[in-house]
């Protein structure tokens, strides 16, 4: 009876394996990311049920890959938060990526309703650099955590001189980080009600071996050379 159960669960998974496949691969760019385990990483599909989440939605226009990305949409003291636990191999190195942007809201910001900033890819909107309007008061912070919510591993507010610029094009940033086995992934959002965070295509994957590979060989190429120096000298 056992070993019928666990038939029944491999047929089951491998019916569900395809399906899962293909949800990725309409996730845009990040779907096709060889070995991504992000689920719903490109907030296609316009919900965050693959996510834990508090005050966040999905925005339909200013995607960086695809028609969706998450935003923040609780302006002031509340965070946003985001949220995704991860399986995966314990004592692996991973690379956590994202895209990440800051837009105005309203009509006066480059993301506003009324100059057709959203819509349109290449439309010089996305490296405007302003809109974001603001005031020394204003604070917009963002933060992103591997496991751990007191530490971030990408940190950026405007309050703090050490911090990276807000971006206000999309910008990919990315750490590297090892696996527990069983570990989560998760970003938080501040912002004033003038501006708003977005994020898209989110990746953990094991780093391509192509970087190991090329610096194999140039290490070889290297002792080549050292071996034919020796031997001519
Ligand atoms: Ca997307």
């Amino acid at each position: 009876m056992q070993r019928y159960r666990l038939i029944a669960a491999l047929v089951l998974m491998l019916a569900a394996a395809p399906v899962l496949l293909a949800d990725q691969l309409d996730q845009g760019m990040c779907g096709t990311v060889q070995g991504n385990i992000v689920q719903q990483c490109g907030f296609e599909g316009a919900t965050l049920d693959m996510w834990l989440f508090v005050s966040m939605d999905i925005s339909l226009t200013g995607a960086h890959s695809g028609g969706a990305a998450a935003v923040g949409t609780t302006p002031g003291s509340i965070e946003g938060i985001l949220l995704q636990p991860l399986i995966t191999d314990p004592g692996q190195t991973y690379t956590f990526s994202f895209f990440l942007n800051a837009r105005g809201t309203g009509t006066s910001g480059n993301g506003g309703e009324d100059d057709g900033c959203e819509t349109e890819a290449g439309d010089g909107c996305e490296t405007e650099g302003g809109g974001l309007n603001l005031g020394p008061t204003d604070f917009m912070g963002f933060g992103a955590y591997w496991n751990d919510l007191s530490t971030p591993v990408v940190a950026i507010n405007n309050f703090d001189p050490s911090s990276p610029a807000i971006p206000t094009s999309w910008t990919q940033y990315s750490a590297t980080v090892s696996a527990t086995g069983s570990d989560f992934i998760a970003f938080a959002f501040v912002n004033p009600p003038q501006a708003e965070w977005l994020l898209d295509d989110v990746v953990v994957a094991v780093p391509e071996p192509g970087s190991l590979v090329l610096l194999a060989g140039c290490l070889g190429l290297m002792g080549a050379g050292i071996i034919r120096r020796r031997q001519s000298s």
